[in-house]
């Protein structure tokens, strides 16, 4: 779209950014053909400690690569497509996500026009004891909005096992028109997003902005973080954290 303005609700601190899609330039990615990336959130930019991506395919698409030291999210939010990984099929639709571990090998073809992912990629830290988790295929169809801290106007989905093998939790959480986030979070855990569906506003730092379906957000470490959801329908976000390791 084009602006005769300059302005962009788009907004890059130290603590968080906020990106709207009117800022969005592609990139290429290495082992993505046809297909367009946009890499949302990554370390150049000097705090995440790991990147956020949307890719979007069509029948001519492919990705192929390997993990390597890397565990991989992915998340259909629309359309559909085939995944082989480590040589075995997975037929994906939207709702789907896979989770690879490190080591996996990879391929995604047989897209169909439009179907576009969410991509979370970080670093494995493999915890003294544990084992590496295996890969998982799973659908949020499955899994059960739970009520947060006992709210029934806001409930969360646990895409991931909450075992401390894992160091990263993927969740979707979904909001009633005017439910908030409890109170005002300031953790250790940082988080990329992207808003869904819906609308609100968020607390980020000591701002608040309005969102809408498509923004992406990154919040540091210890940003303090509110959400308000806003207008007739339900909100809802996907979002990244890393857990279950130590500070040092
Ligand atoms: O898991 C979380 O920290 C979540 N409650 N944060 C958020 O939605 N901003
Ligand atoms: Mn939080």
């Amino acid at each position: 779209m084009k602006s005769k303005s300059g302005l962009t609700r788009t907004v890059v601190k130290r603590n968080y950014t906020l990106i709207t899609t009117d800022g969005h330039v592609p990139s290429v990615l290495p082992g993505w053909r046809n297909a367009v990336v946009i890499i949302h959130i990554a370390p150049v930019m000097g705090g995440p400690r790991f990147a956020q991506l949307s890719i979007t395919l069509d029948e001519t698409s492919s990705g192929t690569g390997h993990t390597g030291p890397l565990e991989h999210f992915y998340y259909f939010q629309t359309g559909d497509c085939t995944a082989q990984l480590n040589g075995k099929k997975h037929e994906l639709t939207s709702g789907s996500y896979l989770f690879l571990p490190p080591q996996t090998k990879f391929k995604f073809s047989g897209a169909g026009k439009g179907t576009k992912l969410v991509v979370f990629l970080k670093k494995f830290e493999l915890l003294a004891g544990e084992k590496t988790p295996g890969v998982i295929c799973g659908h949020a169809n499955a899994i059960a909005g739970k009520p947060f801290l006992g709210h029934e106007d806001a409930r969360l989905q646990v895409l991931l096992p909450d075992h401390p093998s894992f160091d990263m939790a993927v969740n979707i959480f979904t909001y009633d028109p005017g439910a908030t986030l409890p109170f005002v979070e300031t953790h250790i855990m940082e988080h990329g997003l992207l808003m869904l569906s819906g609308r609100g506003i968020y607390r980020l730092g000591d701002d608040r902005h309005r969102v809408t379906a498509g923004d992406v957000i990154w919040m540091a470490s210890y940003c303090p973080q509110w959400f308000i959801a806003q207008g007739k329908a339900k909100s809802s976000y996907i979002y990244y954290k890393d857990v279950n390791r130590a500070p040092l």
